[in-house]
C-alpha cells in the first residue's frame, strides 16, 4: 500500500517542493491552530446547515457543498491566504504564469452513509486541452479529522506523472489520513476521490484550490464575491480573487456607463475604489519564500495601468 507523506507545517519549502514533485499530494499537519479551527466552525456551521445535497453520483447524493467562503467567512480567508500554502502553490504554478488565482473555495461535508467518489484528477474541469502543463495546486483542510473509516480522501501518489489512460489498481490507492487542523496538498493531475463515509458522523473538508491567472476557475469568483464585497478585504486577497491584470492585456475591464473618472481598458482594482499595486508576480512571490523557481521568465508588463 503507498503512504502519503506527511510533515509538520513548518516544513521547509524546498521539501514541500520535493515531495509535491514526486508524490503530486502530501499532508501538512498543524497548519490552521486550535482558536482559528473554532473561528472557522463557528462561522461554517451555519453555512453547511443551508446546504443541499448533491444531485448527481460525483458531487454525492449525501454530501454537501459549500461555497462563496471568502465572501461567507473572514476565518476562511486567513486559510486561503495561509502563507506556507500560497507560497507552495505560486513556487509550483510559476513555470506557467505569471501569477496565480484563487480556483474555488468549497466545504465538502460527507454524511454518513456517503459512498467513494469516482477516481479523477480535477485538471479534467478544463477539459483535455492542457496536456503538458500543470495547471492547479489544491488543498483539503480537515475540520474533522479524516480517518480511513469516516472518508478520508483517497490518493493515488505519483499519479500525476501516469499516463493519462492509465487507471489506479486499488492497492495503489491510499487514504490522506490526517488530524483535524492539517491540510492536504495536491495537485490538478494527481488521481484522487473522496472516500466513503462509514461512520455516524460527518467528514468535514475544506476544498481551497488554486490556479493558473490565465484560466477561467471552477468558482466565479467575481459573482461569488462580487466588487461590493471585495473592496472589503486586504489587496493580497482581492488580487487572488481576480481583481487585478492577469498579465499586460488580461482582465481590463471598461465601466457599464462611460465615466469620466474610469478609462475604457481600467485595471480591475478600480472598480474597488482603489489604484493597482505594483503587482508581486507567481515567480517573485516563490522567490519571496526562499523557492527557486528555475529559468522562469516573466512576461513583460504585469500592470497595464491606466491605458486608454
Ligand atoms: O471530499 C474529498 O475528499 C474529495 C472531493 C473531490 O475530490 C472533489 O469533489 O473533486
Ligand atoms: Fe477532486
Amino acid at each position: 500500500m503507498p503512504e502519503l507523506t506527511s510533515l509538520p507545517v513548518s516544513a521547509s519549502q524546498d521539501d514541500i517542493a520535493e515531495i509535491m514533485e514526486r508524490d503530486g499530494a502530501m499532508i501538512l499537519t498543524g497548519a490552521m491552530d486550535d482558536a482559528l479551527l473554532a473561528r472557522v466552525d463557528a462561522e461554517t456551521q451555519p453555512l453547511m446547515a443551508k446546504s443541499a445535497t448533491g444531485n448527481d453520483a460525483f458531487t454525492g447524493h449525501n454530501t454537501t457543498r459549500t461555497g462563496a467562503l471568502v465572501a461567507r467567512s473572514p476565518a476562511c480567508r486567513e486559510a486561503v491566504m495561509n502563507p506556507v500554502v500560497l507560497a507552495a502553490a505560486n513556487r509550483f504554478l510559476a513555470p506557467y504564469c505569471d501569477r496565480i488565482q484563487l480556483h474555488l473555495t468549497q466545504l465538502i461535508r460527507l454524511l454518513p452513509g456517503q459512498g467513494k467518489q469516482l477516481l479523477h484528477r480535477d485538471r479534467l474541469a478544463w477539459g483535455g486541452y492542457l496536456p503538458d502543463i500543470e495547471p492547479q495546486f489544491n488543498t483539503i483542510w480537515a475540520l474533522t479529522p479524516f480517518t480511513a473509516h469516516n472518508g478520508a480522501t483517497q490518493v493515488v501518489p505519483g499519479s500525476q506523472k501516469w499516463d493519462p489512460q492509465r487507471e489506479a489498481k486499488p492497492q495503489e490507492v491510499c487514504q490522506a489520513v490526517m488530524p483535524r487542523g492539517s491540510v492536504l496538498l495536491y495537485t490538478g493531475s494527481v488521481i484522487h476521490g473522496g472516500g466513503e463515509n462509514a461512520s455516524t458522523t460527518p467528514r468535514i473538508g475544506m476544498n481551497i484550490t488554486y490556479c493558473l491567472g490565465w484560466l477561467r476557475t471552477e468558482e466565479n469568483q467575481y459573482l461569488s464575491c462580487p466588487p461590493d464585497v471585495a473592496r472589503t478585504l486586504d489587496a493580497d486577497l482581492q488580487e487572488l480573487l481576480g481583481y487585478t491584470m492577469g498579465s499586460y492585456a488580461l482582465g481590463y475591464f471598461s465601466p457599464p456607463q462611460p465615466s469620466p473618472d474610469i478609462p475604457d481598458t481600467a485595471p480591475p482594482e478600480l472598480a474597488l475604489g482603489r489604484l493597482p499595486r505594483a503587482a508581486p508576480t507567481a515567480k517573485k512571490i516563490a522567490e519571496k519564500a526562499g523557492g527557486d523557481v528555475g529559468s522562469f521568465v516573466p512576461v513583460a508588463g504585469g500592470q497595464s495601468g491606466l491605458r486608454g
